[in-house]
């Protein structure tokens, strides 16, 4: 995503987001300029010494006739150390203060933006990539204003404290010093441009390795039933060199630029001896003034050493924060529509697809074309039709997870573009094609959609799901915790919890992807029956292989290459001795007659 599409730019979103705190940041950054300026006093002082008590013509009976004065500088000397000491660790504590609060309120909200977007954006983003946002990016923006903000400061602070301290010294000395600086700054920038476009890689790279553990960690299965391992740790290896190289070829950058700044800061020295001698020779300087440059030469030193380091985190930082702020910013396509209409009843169930097609965004071909039926309320519609025929598509077109190309999909007869979302997909009981079950009790699993189900009530739509059974003979029945993703649990049984779950809100609309398809026939059969029985109205859209699960539908449709090509009831299409007819065929093993 281009940058500039932010509506903020990096430095305005963190003020956003220290809001509260802004007050102590500022303070924290005065702090920072008040312990450097301080880091003149001990030199400031040492130069007093010098001059009044070292060296002059008075020198020899300046501390017997002055001793008092003498300790008074030595204990400001003493005292200024330890306040500065206090103020450091003070002022440390407020930036990490500030930058935790600012990490903990951008996490949250990046999280909030994650959970709301579309199916669009999880298809685009991958997991990994998602998890290192959250994560090393972060910290990056974290380790910005806790170190990086602080070190601009502190550089800055020292470097023109220092500067205007020698200029009021002595101004032929301090210009000598200085005219190395212009010099630090080419360098510098010329290495941040370099430098820039590396750390863009440098967090690719980490991004994909992020990805490649985490595919490998939830994908062990595959891993291990392919017997893949040595395969997959080879891989693993090339993308770990792969960031081993990038990050080694970042920090090379700089070492490239090293030798020169370090030369110039091996310089001042140097210079200082050289200019200071002759200014000494020739009485324009005071022995204390010198002893006082030399004393705060680290102090322009210092900056120009750490710059690049500085440089570097930085870039580190900027290029995390892209990656930041693109999801901070993003907003999901599939939102509220303005006056989104609200209904206060439950929805009766009438689902209706008006010549309906869709293409998902980033294919060529549309995968449905011209998609029309009814689902009268109270009705079972079945939808069959061979494997990557559209059938999963469909359905998600309901709870509006996707938006059709053309045409309309309503339910009650209200378009579900206009529908609040929240209203229409709480309004639908969904049991997707592949189960995810969450690391929580059995319980806890069934009541996801409506928390406040009671316990009762929970068994009861178990055994409509013809669950209740087998979670009742589990070792610790319906606090039986399932493992991350439902394992512990075969496929039939993950299937049924899904079931249960989907019913448990009383839905007005009830979608079951494949739900019993790793289901035997006689427990299918049983939740045939009771889903008949349900005490709720509810439209059911049942999409199956077999025969068996939906033949007593009232309306069947098969879907081929994204169209209806036949509906009606089985005996009906069993009539038209088409596609289904043949499915009866081949599953019962009987001859129908057309
Ligand atoms: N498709 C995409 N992107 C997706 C999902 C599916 O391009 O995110 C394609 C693959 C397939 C077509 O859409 O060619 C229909 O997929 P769908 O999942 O709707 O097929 P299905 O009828 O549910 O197949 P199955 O019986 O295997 O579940
Ligand atoms: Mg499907």
């Amino acid at each position: 995503m281009d940058k500039k599409r932010f509506p903020r730019n990096k430095i305005q979103w963190i003020w956003d987001n220290i809001e509260g705190l802004r007050g102590l940041l500022i303070v924290a950054m005065l702090g920072t300029v008040l312990y450097n300026a301080m880091q003149l006093t001990v030199p400031y002082f040492s130069q007093k010494i010098v001059d009044r008590f070292l060296t002059g013509d008075a020198a020899a009976t300046a501390y017997e006739s002055d001793k008092h004065g003498f300790y008074s500088l030595v204990n400001a000397m003493i005292g200024i150390t330890l306040l500065r000491a206090l103020i450091v660790y003070l002022d440390c504590m407020a930036y990490e203060h500030v930058s935790q609060r600012a990490l903990y309120r951008i996490r949250n909200h990046l999280f909030a933006k994650i959970e709301h977007q579309d199916m669009h954006f999880y298809n685009e983003y991958r997991t990994g990539d998602l998890m290192t946002r959250l994560t090393g990016d972060l910290d990056a923006v974290r380790h910005n204003i806790a170190w990086v903000i602080r070190m601009i400061i502190e550089c800055f602070a020292l470097f023109t404290a220092v500067s205007i301290y020698f200029f009021s010294m002595n101004v032929k000395m301090a210009l000598c010093i200085l005219a190395l600086a212009p010099v630090i700054f080419i360098i510098v920038f010329t290495f941040r441009r370099k430098v820039k476009p590396m750390h863009q890689l440098l967090r690719e790279k980490h991004s994909q390795m992020n990805t490649a553990a985490q595919e490998n960690i939830s994908g062990n299965r595959v891993v291990k039933a392919f017997s893949r391992e040595d395969y997959e740790i080879e891989k693993f290896d090339k993308i770990n060199r792969d960031y081993r190289d990038t990050n080694k070829k970042t920090r090379l950058v700089w070492v490239k630029f090293f030798p020169f700044v370090e030369t110039c800061a091996n310089l001042l020295p140097v210079v200082l001896l050289w200019v200071g001698s002759t200014l000494l020779m020739k009485d324009e300087m005071t022995m204390g003034e010198f002893v006082a440059f030399s004393g705060l030469m680290w102090a322009i030193a210092n900056p120009m050493r750490l710059l690049g380091n500085i440089l570097n985190e930085f870039q580190r930082f900027s290029a995390a924060a892209d990656k930041i702020m693109e999801i901070y910013y993003s907003e999901p396509a599939i939102v509220d529509p303005e006056d989104a209409i609200d209904h206060p009843e439950r929805f009766e169930g009438k689902v209706e697809f008006q010549n309906v097609s869709f293409r998902y965004e980033d294919a060529d071909l549309p995968v449905l074309s011209g998609i029309s039926f009814v689902a009268e309320p109270g009705e079972t519609v079945a939808i069959m039709g061979e494997t990557g025929c559209g059938k999963t598509s469909l359905i998600q077109l309901i709870p509006r997870f996707y938006e059709p190309s053309s045409g309309k999909v309503l339910v009650d007869g209200m378009d579900v573009s206009k529908l609040k979302l929240k209203l229409l997909r709480t309004s639908i009981g969904m049991a997707t094609q592949d189960v995810l079950l969450y690391s929580d009790t059995i319980d806890g699993n069934i009541a996801y959609g409506d928390t406040n189900i009671t316990k009762e009530n929970v068994i009861k739509v178990a055994r409509v799901s013809a669950a209740d059974e087998f979670i009742s003979k589990m070792p610790e029945g319906y606090d039986t915790i399932v493992g991350e993703r439902g394992v512990g649990l075969s496929g039939g049984q993950k299937q049924r919890i899904s079931l249960a779950r989907a019913l448990a809100v009383r839905p007005s609309i009830l979608i079951l992807d494949d739900t019993t398809s790793a289901v035997d026939m006689e427990t299918e059969k049983l939740i045939q029956e009771h889903l008949s029985e349900l005490d709720f109205p509810c439209t059911k859209i049942i999409i199956a292989q077999r025969i068996s699960t939906t033949k007593k539908a009232d309306k069947i449709l098969i879907l081929q290459d994204g169209r209806i090509s036949e509906s009606g009831t089985h005996e009906e299409l069993i009539k038209k001795n088409g596609y289904y007819a043949e499915l009866v065929r081949l599953q019962t093993g009987e001859e129908v007659i057309a």
